[in-house]
């Protein structure tokens, strides 16, 4: 009896709580939102995810419950974008590159050399630019939340320091499944073959390829310096995550709560992107410590190898679509103050 009535004065308190926290709303129902995520658990996807799941608490009284899916647990960035498009998974944080099949327009994210800093991509994807993308999705059946950071990508191998164009010759390196990505990478000369993300620590572990390109933290927390040698430091682009979700089962959701996905994928957003950037110098320190040589490019070597991949922006212009690219490049003008 005295335990029933503690459960119930317990009960009691929670719900109190859950007032306190966020007024009771008929417009919000009880909601298990599954997120799938390509990376492990502690990327700074992590911290984002987690922000994010403390910010429906607050905005739903606990009404709502994430479930966090790490490591292609729930399938690759590809797999998880189709579930989402049928209605049966609600939420993927991924790469833009493995999707560009679904909507060619986020080719141009692929583009070599495009953004010069974190500033940059921030003014781009936060600004019109990054609106002007997200309203290509509903027709796609997916919703764009919030853009998340991806990062700068690295080079790293198993077969040799990679400090001068000629150095990327017959390099077996794994690209996104991503036809910009492609191009580039066998323009520079490498033997590039496009592959899922999870698929890629086993092929550097069994040797099946020499190479991948990733940011630090990924090259960190996927544990790449386990089964590579060599880093470079090319940046030769920088990848957006979009946090997506279904557009089917966002359809289902009354306008409040759609708000609270949006203002929740953002608070999410600023939280993950500042754990992406205190993460990446910790984890080139890490993976140098573990082992993992590290090359930077010189000047002259970088102008070459900028000049090498020029002709991959027209040879995709019409796949991307020249209105996208033009745009991107007002937007990035305006930014520059040119
Ligand atoms: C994780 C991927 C990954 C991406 C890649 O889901 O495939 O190399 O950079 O981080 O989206």
């Amino acid at each position: 009896k005295l335990a029933l009535k503690k459960t119930l004065t317990a009960g009691l308190a929670a719900t109190m709580i859950a007032g306190l926290l966020a007024p009771a709303s008929a417009d919000i129902s009880k909601r298990t939102i599954r997120v799938s995520n390509g990376v492990a658990e502690d990327h700074p996807n992590g911290e984002g995810v987690r922000a994010m799941a403390q910010c429906f608490d607050e905005k739903t009284g606990g009404e709502w419950t994430l479930n966090a899916f790490w490591s292609s647990a729930l399938g690759d960035d590809l797999q998880a974008t189709q579930a989402l498009r049928s209605g049966t998974q609600e939420m993927v944080v991924t790469s833009s590159s493995p999707i560009v099949g679904i909507v060619p327009a986020l080719g141009v994210f692929d583009l070599p050399f495009l953004f010069a800093n974190e500033k940059e991509a921030d003014a781009v994807l936060d600004g019109e630019f990054g609106q002007y993308i997200a309203d290509m999705m509903p027709a796609a059946n997916l919703v764009n939340l919030a853009y998340w950071e991806n990062g700068f990508r690295n080079l790293t191998n198993s077969a040799r320091p990679v400090t001068k164009l000629e150095d990327f010759s017959g390099m077996r390196v794994r690209v996104m499944q991503n036809n910009v990505f492609l191009d580039t990478f066998q323009t520079l000369g490498t033997n590039a073959t496009p592959m899922a993300f999870g698929e890629v620590f086993s092929a550097l572990e069994t040797g099946a390829i020499d190479g991948q390109e990733n940011p630090y933290v990924t090259i960190d927390t996927s544990k790449f310096y386990e089964v590579q040698k060599y880093l470079s430091n090319t940046r030769h682009a920088y990848t957006p995550f979009m946090v997506l979700f279904s557009k089917t089962i966002w359809d289902q959701y009354s306008e409040e709560e759609q708000q609270i996905l949006v203002d929740c994928a953002v608070v999410g957003r600023d939280v993950q992107r500042e754990a992406s950037r205190k993460l990446s110098e910790e984890s080139l320190a890490r993976v140098e410590e573990a082992g993992l040589e590290v090359n930077d490019i010189d000047t002259a070597e970088m102008e070459k190898i900028h000049e090498a991949v020029q002709g991959v922006y027209e040879r995709h212009a019409e796949e991307i679509g020249p209105e996208v690219i033009e745009k991107m490049q007002a937007a990035l003008a305006e930014i520059r103050g040119e």
